[in-house]
């Protein structure tokens, strides 16, 4: 089913993706009225090994804290917690990827809750097909304006960037093209871009419980008690068809799927193309 082998579509990947975050020169965000909160450049950083943290619910009782945090870097998402998880999913935390609907339904929570204010912050907003920053601008899927620049005015230290909108329409191309059937017009998740932005920063990412392991489960997430097997497989995401292309890029041991729902990628730098 795969047109590519691991090492084309590493090879695609590395040259179609556009990596960069918004910056005060992408127009409409150069007015004076974003200048305090975009950030002037782009962010630049060269990382070793890395883990990602899915939000699955097999990540509890996993006991993979210890294994997550001996890496360089960690990538989270969304409202997944630390505190009282430390040991399923450690408590190194480099990179928080969040989405534009958790910032803006949740903004009290997001604006209150401590474990935000750690490392990065990274925020996508689900754009129009292949539409130009000034497009999206126009109609994001959450408006996430007001509640971004309250966070950049409470905590002007912390770095927080914008995804540019071009990234998941370029990488739900790919996966397109890599998948034996039609898929949903809908973005890939937050999983499968931040596994994308680690890949672009670092030598190694290992990825957890995104294949998921012999702990599999409906529980939708380690943190929660809701159940629906969509977290899982996919609904609104292409959940599915990112993880076929995951498993087909994986270097590390089955095995390791099957007991850890550990994954492991090589970073796009150091692919020769
Ligand atoms: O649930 P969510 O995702 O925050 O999970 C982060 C990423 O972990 C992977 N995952 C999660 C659960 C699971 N059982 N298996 C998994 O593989 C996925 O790769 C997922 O992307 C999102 O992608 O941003 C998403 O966000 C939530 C929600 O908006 C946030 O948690 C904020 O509250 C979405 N849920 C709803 O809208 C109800 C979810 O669809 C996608």
């Amino acid at each position: 089913a795969h047109k590519l082998r691991p090492k084309e579509l590493l090879c695609q990947l590395r040259n179609r993706l556009d990596f960069r975050m918004i910056t005060a020169t992408d127009s409409p965000f150069d007015i004076s009225e974003w200048e305090p909160y975009v950030p002037k450049g782009n962010i630049s950083i060269k990382l070793g090994r890395c883990a990602v943290v899915s939000s699955a619910g097999s990540m509890k009782s996993s006991h993979l804290g210890e294994d997550i945090d001996s890496h360089d870097a960690v990538l989270r998402f969304n409202g997944a917690p630390i505190k009282g998880f430390q040991a399923d999913v450690g408590e190194k935390t480099t990179i928080r990827l969040v989405n534009s609907q958790l910032i803006t339904v949740e903004e009290k929570k997001f604006l209150a809750d401590p474990q935000y204010n750690f490392g990065t912050l990274i925020l996508w907003d689900p754009a129009p097909y292949h539409s130009s920053i000034k497009e999206w601008y126009k109609k994001p899927d959450y408006n996430f304006y007001g509640s971004f620049k309250h966070y950049r005015k409470k905590y002007p230290k912390q770095p927080f960037y914008i995804l540019n909108p071009h990234m998941q329409w370029q990488l739900w191309d790919i996966l397109q093209e890599n998948s034996p059937e039609d898929i949903q017009p809908n973005p890939p998740s937050s999983g499968m871009l931040g596994k994308l932005i680690m890949m672009n920063f670092c030598d190694e990412v290992d990825v957890y419980e995104y294949l998921p392991s012999k702990r599999q489960t409906n529980i939708c997430h380690y943190y929660q008690k809701i159940f629906d097997q969509a977290c899982t497989m996919g609904a609104y995401h292409p959940l599915l068809f990112e993880k076929n292309i995951i498993k087909h890029l994986n270097i590390g041991k089955d095995e390791d799927i099957y007991n850890y729902g550990k994954a492991t990628l090589p970073g796009l730098r150091n692919v020769q193309c």
